[in-house]
């Protein structure tokens, strides 16, 4: 999930990083072992667990045009309050109002054995941020994102940005996450295939925005910004047209930032 590289780290300064990603731009004379702890244990037991899930992909791209222009437009005032505005929080936003039309994706199968077994829809919708940190992969969440506005979020994910750089991240930040969403387009990439952070059943992936040829409405190819996201969804109790759905709602959204007015509190 990370990388790091600097001409004049030696393989036992990449180790003693904990990330678990030697990237050193010359090559080792010899092997390096590396001691699973700290965020690489924790990452080897969570995606250990989330093989056992089902995961349906889905894919579909979003025109971003009108909130580029709507993130432009905002990022000066948002930053004389002391916010930077990204658009990450209209994705959270978005995905928060999709959650609340599609609450199964706000869920988690409980219980071990066949009667045991329950589906708890979650009211909260405690989003979870994949985070390249200097550490490693972390997942922080924003708690109740159903009741907050995009500033309100966009603050938060500063405050998360600044903790996880700082490696401050308490554990009240990484547990209780509901859903995630992880921007692999801040680094580089289009397409990915994100993998479930149990006990979540659903996760989106964001491509990094591309300008492209595309259709308008009269037949003629015009500049298009072009963004592809990806989910994935825990297919034992999320079937394909809910994802859909869903992901139509969360692109509705997205290519019509008006839209996210009606629901402002
Ligand atoms: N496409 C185009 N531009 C993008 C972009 C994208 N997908 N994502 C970010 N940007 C832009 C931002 O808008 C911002 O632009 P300005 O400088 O004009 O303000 C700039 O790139 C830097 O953004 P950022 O990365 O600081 O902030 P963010 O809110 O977009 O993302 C975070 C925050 C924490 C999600 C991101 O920094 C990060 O760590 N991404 C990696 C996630 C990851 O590791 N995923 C893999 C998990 S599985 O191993």
């Amino acid at each position: 999930a990370s990388s790091s590289s600097s001409s004049s780290s030696s393989p036992a300064t990449a180790v003693e990083s904990g990330n678990g990603a030697l990237s050193s731009a010359f090559a080792a004379s010899a092997d390096v072992v590396i001691p699973v702890r700290g965020i690489t244990r924790t990452m080897i037991k969570t995606m250990e667990s989330s093989l056992s899930i089902p995961h349906l992909g889905y894919s579909d791209e979003i025109v971003m045009d009108k909130l580029i222009s709507v993130r432009s437009q905002l990022k000066d005032a948002c930053l004389e309050r002391g916010v930077k505005i990204t658009y990450m929080p209209f994705f959270i936003k978005a995905c928060s109002l999709a959650l609340s039309k599609y609450p199964i994706l706000n869920s988690s199968l409980t219980g071990s054995t066949e009667g045991e077994r329950v589906i708890v829809q979650k009211a909260a919708h405690n989003i979870g941020i994949a985070m390249d940190t200097p550490s490693g992969l972390l997942v922080p969440n924003i708690k109740n994102c159903e009741s907050k506005s995009i500033f309100e979020i966009a603050r938060e994910l500063n405050d998360l940005q600044a903790l996880a750089k700082a490696g401050k991240l308490s554990s009240a930040y990484l547990t209780g996450g509901s859903f995630s969403i992880s921007n692999i387009g801040a680094i580089g990439g289009t397409y990915a295939r994100p993998v479930i952070v149990p006990p979540e059943v659903g996760i989106g992936a964001i491509g990094k925005i591309q300008t492209l040829p595309r259709f308008d409405a009269t037949g003629n190819i015009v500049k298009a910004n072009i963004l592809n996201i990806s989910w994935s969804a825990d297919h034992r109790i999320v079937d394909g047209a809910t994802i859909a759905k869903f992901s139509n709602a969360v692109i509705g959204f997205i290519e019509n930032p008006e839209t996210l007015l009606v629901d402002l509190k």
